[in-house]
């Protein structure tokens, strides 16, 4: 793609970036693919330590004989077993009564000798369900909310800072059961930062494995990820509350490292997302940003 002033909107604040952005990756086709790295590396408190497992050991056609990752299900979901208490959001812990999908956005789903589904990353070093829910895929839903600051200059997205880690995250949660999605999306964005949205000309970045420190060899998040890039005026209209779940709301600066401290694999879906738009519409983003996103990798 030519690298000009006019399709790629530096003008916004009248300065060219400094990389060299036709080697950057935002020239190709933007594929969003998450790999295993907080999920073999980190883990929550309540979690025993995770069996660590070398980059060529994760597949599962690997033999790996060594193999003794500990087993952990945290009793909040032992506690929420949908088949012994009404309103539970947990499978039962025998995943022989459990109903199994055959497959999610990673594909089919692999079980080992003992019927339990396999993380399509492969080895993670632990076992059982932990703080999750599903054997199996535990569906969630991302919305990224994204704006320029007409002040500062800046592109910043509504975050919430997590209770459980106090980290910076999209205002996400987890599909309840029989829910649409679309409104997982609305719901979740309104419990989190008391924000209304209409979800229905969001742009689809992803569908797929979430790099979160809850999963484990049996269970594991995958996300819907829609983007929302609101105009200043739009973004003007809303009125922030943090909700029960969150600490605080806020308009986040996107920085390398605001992006790389956001939870799970939340900067490099707001990476890709913001990619997404510059490819659809050049002149949104100021010229300075793009060099942020033009450096992620
Ligand atoms: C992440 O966990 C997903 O991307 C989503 O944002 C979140 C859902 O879990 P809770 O926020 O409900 O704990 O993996």
């Amino acid at each position: 793609m030519e690298n000009n002033d006019q399709n790629t909107g530096w003008s916004l604040l009248g300065v060219k970036p400094t990389v060299d952005l036709a080697n950057s990756w935002l020239q190709g086709e933007i594929e969003v693919y998450v790999e295993s790295y907080r999920a073999r590396f980190e883990w929550p408190p309540e979690y025993p330590r995770r069996f660590n497992v070398a980059d060529e050991n994760t597949p599962w056609d690997v033999d790996y004989p060594a193999y003794a990752p500990k087993y952990f299900v945290a009793p909040v979901v032992l506690e929420n077993d949908c088949q012994k208490k009404a309103g539970g959001w947990a499978d039962p812990e025998d995943v022989s009564l459990a109903e199994l999908p055959t497959e999610s956005f990673e594909g089919p789903i692999q079980l080992n000798e003992q019927g339990q589904p396999l993380n399509p990353r492969g080895r993670c070093g632990m076992t059982g369900r932990g703080l999750l829910g599903k054997w199996g895929p535990n569906y969630a839903a991302d919305p990224i909310i994204t704006r320029v600051n007409e002040r500062f200059g800046d592109v910043e997205m509504l975050a919430i800072q997590r209770k459980d880690n106090g980290q910076w995250a999209i205002p996400g949660g987890m599909v309840d059961k029989g829910e649409a999605v679309s409104s997982t999306l609305r719901r979740e964005l309104k419990e989190e930062t008391g924000v209304e949205l209409d979800f229905s000309d969001a742009h689809l970045v992803y569908q797929g494995f979430v790099d979160d420190r809850r999963s484990t060899d049996n269970a594991w998040i995958e996300s819907t990820v829609k983007h929302l890039h609101l105009t200043g005026d739009q973004a003007k209209e809303l009125e922030l509350e943090a909700g029960s779940d969150a600490l605080s709301v806020t308009w986040l600066p996107l920085t390398e490292l605001s992006l790389k401290k956001l939870y799970a694999s939340h900067g490099y879906f707001v990476v890709c997302a913001l990619g997404m738009l510059y490819k659809r519409q050049p002149d949104a983003l100021p010229a300075k940003f793009l060099e942020v996103l033009a450096s992620y990798y």
